[in-house]
C-alpha cells in the first residue's frame, strides 16, 4: 500500500455539491444509485478519479447518457473519467453484498440473516464501499438519501438529516427520504434498515427548537437504552451551556448495535453505537460501564459541532475533532461526577495506553505525518495525548478566551474543513496569546521527560527550582525540539501548608498556585520569601502530558500524599512513592523507606472517616504493569507481576487484617443498586478492599467473595466477587462462572464479561484457559466485542499471561490473528499492537516475539491494516 504524506496535500481536482442517493435494500444484495453534482477543482482538465472498491459497477451515465465503455476505467479501486465538464451529473448504479461483509466497514448486517438488521460504518474510508465518490473529508455535498425494502423485512428505515417524506410501494414494499441541509463529508453518512424498537423524548434546545430524540436497538435490548436517554439529554444541555452549541436538526437518531468495530459514530443525526457504549441496566451493566456510556454518548453528541459541523481538511488533522471531543467529553464526565477521580482516571488511561504507545515503534505525532491506512490511526496519540494538548491550550488562555476562543473557531469554519492551526489560531486570535509555539506538541511524536530540581537557601529564604526537559528519539524524529511545557505548583511546608509565592525579581504575591511554562530546554525559577525548605507539588492536575523526573524524598512526597488538597496530585503522590519502592525491589535493593512512608499514609488516609472513598480506592491501587514495565528494559512480566502484588500485599499488611475486614463488612452491609455518584463510589473502594483482603488471607477473602457474588445487588459486586474467586484460584470459581453463565447467556454484553474476567487471570495457567475459551460455542471471531473480550484482553492486558517465557501465548495469537485479518482487518490491526513493546521484552520473549512477527509479516495475504501494524512495530 502507498504511503500518504501530509505534505503531499492537494484540494481535490474534482468534488461535489450535491448527491442524491436511492438504496434498494435487501441482505444479501443491495443497490445503489447515485446521482452525483460535478465541481471542478483548480484544474477543470484534470481527470476525474472518484474512490470504489468491491462495488459491482451496473451503470453509467454523464448528464443522463450512458458512458461507452472506453470514455471511464474502473481498476485499482479507483473510476476514472476524462474531459468531464462542471456541472455536469455522474450517475452510478452498483451492487453490493452486506450479508457477506465481514469486515463491518461500508454497508454490512448486524446479526443473523433472518433476524438482522443493516447499517452502515464509513470513518474512515467506508463510503467508497457504498458508491464511487471523492471519498474524503474536504468534499463537502448536500446529501438527499431514499431508501426501499420490503416493509415486513425492514420495517424502521433511517438516514441522516431530516424526514423528507415516506410511503408505500408495490409488493409489499415501502420507502422513505431523508435531506441533510447541512452540506458533510462522506464519512458521516449513515443508513439503518431493519427490525428496531424505540424510546423517544422531546427535547427543546437553548435556541428554541424542538427536536425528537430516539433511541432504537433491538427488541430484546430496548428497555436498557434509558439511561443513554438521560446521558444525551445531559450532554445537549451541557454543550448548550458550556460551549453555546445548539442541535441543528429536527431529529436525532441514536441505533444500537451489537456488531461495531470501535466505541461509535458520530454520523450526523444518525449516531450509530457498539452496544456496550448505549446499553445500560443496574443487573448487567458495571458502574465503570455507566460511565463509559455517559461519556461515549457525550463524544458523539459533541461532535455534531466539533466534527460534523467543522470537519476536517483531511485524516492528518483528525486529532482536530478526537482530541477536541475527547476534551469535551472529559470536561462533561469531571461535571457530572467527581471531577479529581475523573482527571486521576483519564491520566491512568493516558499513561497506560498512549505513554506506552509512544514508548515503542508505533509511536506517531498528535498529527501524523504519513500513513498507509488511516483507521490505524484511531489511537490514543491522536485521541488521549489530542485532549492534553486541548487541555494545556485551555489553560494557557484561561476559560474565557478559551470560550471566546472556541465561538471563534466555530464561527469561522462552520460548513468548512479545518485544520488544526485553524484551531490553536482562533484561540490564539481570541485570547492574544501566541500559541503558535504550542503547534511542535502537533508534530512530534514521543513522551518528553520533565525534570525538575530544587535548592533551597536559608540564608536567604530563596528557592531556586531548575526544571530541564528532554525527549527520547522516536521512528523518523531522531532530534526533539523543546516544547512549551505548563507546570502548575504549589510549594508546601513540612506542616502540608500551602506557602505564598512570589517570584525573584518581581513584587506581585502570586497565592497559592501558579503555572510557570518552561519553553526552553532548562530554566531556572527562583521565588523568595519561603522560611522553611519547600515540598514542590509539580505538574498539579496533571498539567502536561510528560513523564517527571523529581529528586523528592519518601517523606517529602508522603506530606503531599497526606496534604495537597489537589486530590490529583495526592493520588500521583502515592503513586510516585510505589513507583519509588517498585524501583528499588526490582533492582534487588532495600525499599522499606518509600514503602514505608507511602503505606504508613495510607493507612493513616485509611483510618480518615471522612476521606472521599472513591478517591480512597484510587490511593489504594498501585501503578497498573503496564505502566510499571515502561519503566524497564529487558522487560520479565511475570516479574513485574509479582512485584506488583508485593506492592498491593505491603498496602494490605500496613493496614491490617481487622480494619480492612470492618470496613469491607459495613460497607457490604450496606450494598444496594443505586447509581448514584457515593454508592459507585463506595462499591469501588469495596470492591479495592475485597482484593487487598484477598492478597492478606484466601481464607478469609474467599467466602466473603463468596457470599458477595451470591447476593449482589448488581453487577459491579457481582463481577468483583468473579474476579477474586478466579484470581484466588477458588474451587468456588467454577459454580461462579456456570451460574453466571446461566444467568446470562441471551445478554451478549454480560457474556462478553464472562469472557474477559477469565482472559484477565494471569499467569501460566492463562493460555490453557484461553485456548478453552477460544474453543467454546460461545466465542466467535467475527464479533469484534467477543474478540476484544477474549484475545484483546489476553494479548493486552494480561501481560504475564501473553508473554510467556515459551513463547506459546504469541504462537495462539498470531495464529488468530490470522483467520481474523481475512475477516476483519482493522479489528485484526488493533489486536496486533499488543506487540508494540516486543523490543523491551528480556532477550527470550524478545526473540520469541520478533520471530512470530517476523513470520506474520512474510503472509501472502495480509490485509493493508494488518500489514501496516506488523511492518511498523518491526521496523
Ligand atoms: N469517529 C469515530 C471513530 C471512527 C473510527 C474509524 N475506524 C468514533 C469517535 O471517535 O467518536
Ligand atoms: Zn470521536
Amino acid at each position: 500500500a502507498p504511503l500518504i504524506r501530509l505534505a503531499d496535500y492537494q484540494p481535490p481536482a474534482w468534488s461535489v455539491s450535491d448527491v442524491d442517493l436511492e438504496f434498494d435494500l435487501a441482505i444479501e444484495r443491495s443497490e445503489v444509485r447515485a446521482r452525483l453534482v460535478l465541481q471542478a477543482g483548480p484544474d477543470p482538465q484534470a481527470p476525474l478519479r472518484f474512490n470504489g472498491e468491491g462495488l459491482e459497477l451496473l451503470e453509467i451515465l454523464l448528464d443522463g447518457e450512458p458512458l461507452p465503455a472506453g470514455r471511464y476505467r474502473h481498476e485499482h479501486e479507483l473510476l476514472t473519467i476524462e474531459g468531464v465538464r462542471h456541472g455536469q451529473v455522474l450517475e452510478t448504479r452498483v451492487a453490493l453484498a452486506p450479508a457477506a461483509n465481514t469486515a463491518l466497514e461500508g454497508l454490512y448486517l448486524s446479526g443473523r440473516r433472518e433476524t438482522g438488521f443493516l447499517l452502515t460504518q464509513c470513518e474512515a474510508e467506508g463510503f467508497r464501499h457504498i458508491t464511487f465518490f471523492p471519498d474524503r473529508p474536504d468534499v463537502q455535498a448536500r446529501y438527499t438519501v431514499t431508501l426501499r425494502a420490503d416493509r415486513e423485512r425492514f420495517p424502521v428505515l433511517l438516514a441522516g438529516g431530516n424526514p423528507a417524506g415516506h410511503g408505500e410501494l408495490e409488493n409489499g414494499r415501502h420507502w422513505a427520504r431523508f435531506v441533510d441541509p447541512y452540506p458533510r463529508p462522506s464519512y458521516l453518512f449513515a443508513l439503518v434498515a431493519g427490525r428496531l424498537e424505540r424510546i423517544s423524548q422531546d427535547y427543546r434546545t437553548a435556541d428554541g427548537r424542538d427536536v425528537a430524540l430516539h433511541i432504537w436497538a433491538e427488541a430484546d435490548v430496548i428497555d436498557r437504552c434509558d439511561y443513554a436517554m438521560d446521558a444525551l439529554v445531559r450532554s445537549m444541555r451541557w454543550d448548550e451551556q458550556v460551549y453555546g452549541r445548539n442541535y441543528d436538526l429536527d431529529v436525532f437518531h441514536v441505533v444500537a448495535t451489537h456488531d461495531f468495530n470501535m466505541g461509535a459514530m458520530e454520523n450526523k443525526g444518525l449516531n450509530i453505537f457498539n452496544a456496550k457504549y448505549l446499553l445500560a441496566d443496574p443487573d448487567s451493566s458495571t458502574d465503570e460501564e455507566y460511565l463509559h456510556v455517559e461519556a461515549v454518548v457525550a463524544h458523539e453528541y459533541f461532535h455534531n459541532w466539533s466534527g460534523n459541523r467543522v470537519t476536517c481538511r483531511d485524516w492528518f488533522q483528525l486529532s482536530l475533532k478526537e482530541g477536541f471531543t475527547v476534551f469535551r467529553d472529559q470536561s462533561f464526565s469531571a461535571d457530572m461526577n467527581s471531577a479529581s477521580l475523573k482527571r486521576i482516571q483519564d491520566v491512568s488511561t493516558l499513561r497506560r495506553a498512549q505513554f506506552s504507545e509512544d514508548a515503542g515503534p508505533l509511536s506517531h505525532p498528535v498529527r501524523p505525518a504519513q500513513y498507509r491506512e488511516i483507521n490505524n490511526f484511531y489511537t490514543a496519540t491522536v485521541y488521549e495525548k489530542g485532549a492534553e494538548l486541548v487541555r494545556m491550550l485551555a489553560g494557557r488562555v484561561g476559560p474565557q478566551a478559551f470560550r471566546q476562543g472556541t465561538d471563534l473557531y466555530f464561527e469561522r469554519n462552520d460548513g468548512r474543513a479545518a485544520t488544526i492551526e485553524d484551531f490553536v489560531g482562533a484561540l490564539g486570535e481570541a485570547s492574544g496569546i501566541d500559541l503558535s509555539p504550542y503547534l511542535a506538541w502537533y508534530g512530534q511524536a514521543g513522551t518528553p521527560r520533565l525534570q525538575a530540581r530544587g535548592n533551597y537557601d536559608p540564608a536567604n529564604g530563596r528557592y531556586v527550582l531548575e526544571l530541564a526537559q528532554s525527549t527520547a528519539p522516536t521512528p523518523d524524529q531522531p532530534h526533539k525540539k523543546a516544547l512549551p511545557i505548563p507546570v502548575r505548583l504549589s510549594l508546601f511546608n513540612a506542616d502540608g501548608q500551602a506557602q505564598r509565592l512570589r517570584l525573584a525579581d518581581s513584587e506581585q504575591d502570586l497565592g497559592t498556585e501558579t503555572v510557570l511554562e518552561l519553553t526552553d530546554q532548562r530554566q531556572r525559577f527562583e521565588f523568595t520569601g519561603l522560611s522553611q525548605p519547600p515540598i514542590p507539588s509539580l505538574l498539579r492536575g496533571f498539567s502536561a502530558p510528560v513523564v517527571l523526573d523529581a529528586d523528592y524524598a519518601p517523606d517529602q512526597l508522603a506530606i503531599l500524599l497526606r496534604h495537597d488538597p489537589d486530590g490529583f496530585n495526592r493520588w500521583e503522590a502515592g503513586q510516585q512513592l510505589a513507583l519509588m519502592a517498585y524501583d528499588r525491589l526490582y533492582r534487588g535493593e532495600d525499599a522499606s523507606a518509600a514503602l514505608q512512608a507511602w503505606t504508613e499514609a495510607l493507612a493513616d488516609l485509611f483510618a480518615q472517616p471522612d476521606l472521599d472513598p472513591g478517591l480512597l480506592a484510587e490511593l489504594l491501587s498501585p501503578p497498573s504493569e503496564t505502566e510499571l514495565a515502561e519503566r524497564q528494559v529487558d522487560i520479565d512480566p511475570e516479574h513485574i507481576h509479582h512485584l506488583r502484588h508485593q506492592l498491593n500485599d505491603a498496602i494490605a499488611a500496613r493496614i491490617g487484617l481487622p480494619p480492612l475486614l470492618a470496613r469491607y463488612q459495613a460497607l457490604a452491609a450496606a450494598s444496594t443498586s443505586a447509581l448514584d455518584a457515593s454508592s459507585q463510589l463506595r462499591r469501588r473502594l469495596k470492591q479495592v478492599l475485597l482484593g487487598l483482603l484477598s492478597r492478606l488471607d484466601a481464607k478469609v477473602a474467599i467466602p466473603l467473595a463468596q457470599a458477595q457474588y451470591a447476593t449482589a445487588p448488581a453487577m459491579t459486586d457481582r463481577l468483583a466477587a468473579l474476579t477474586v474467586l478466579l484470581n484466588t484460584g477458588a474451587a468456588e470459581a467454577g459454580p461462579a462462572l456456570a451460574d453466571y453463565r446461566r444467568r446470562y447467556a441471551d445478554n451478549a454484553l454480560a457474556m462478553d464479561k464472562w469472557f474477559a474476567v477469565q482472559a484477565r487471570v494471569p499467569g501460566a495457567a492463562a493460555l490453557a484457559r484461553i485456548e478453552a475459551l477460544a474453543a467454546d460455542p460461545a466465542f466467535s471471531l467475527k464479533n469484534p466485542n467477543r474478540v476484544m473480550s477474549l484475545l484483546g484482553i489476553f494479548a493486552r492486558a494480561n501481560a504475564s499471561g501473553f508473554h510467556r517465557a515459551d513463547g506459546k501465548g504469541y504462537a495462539f495469537v498470531s495464529h488468530q490473528l490470522q483467520v481474523l485479518d481475512a475477516l476483519n482487518p482493522q479489528v485484526a490491526a488493533r489486536l496486533a499492537t499488543a506487540l508494540n513493546g516486543w523490543r523491551r521484552l528480556e532477550s527470550g520473549r524478545r526473540e520469541a516475539a520478533h520471530a512470530m512477527l517476523r513470520e506474520l509479516a512474510a503472509r501472502p495475504q495480509l490485509s493493508r491494516n494488518l500489514a501496516e501494524i506488523v511492518n511498523r512495530i518491526l521496523e
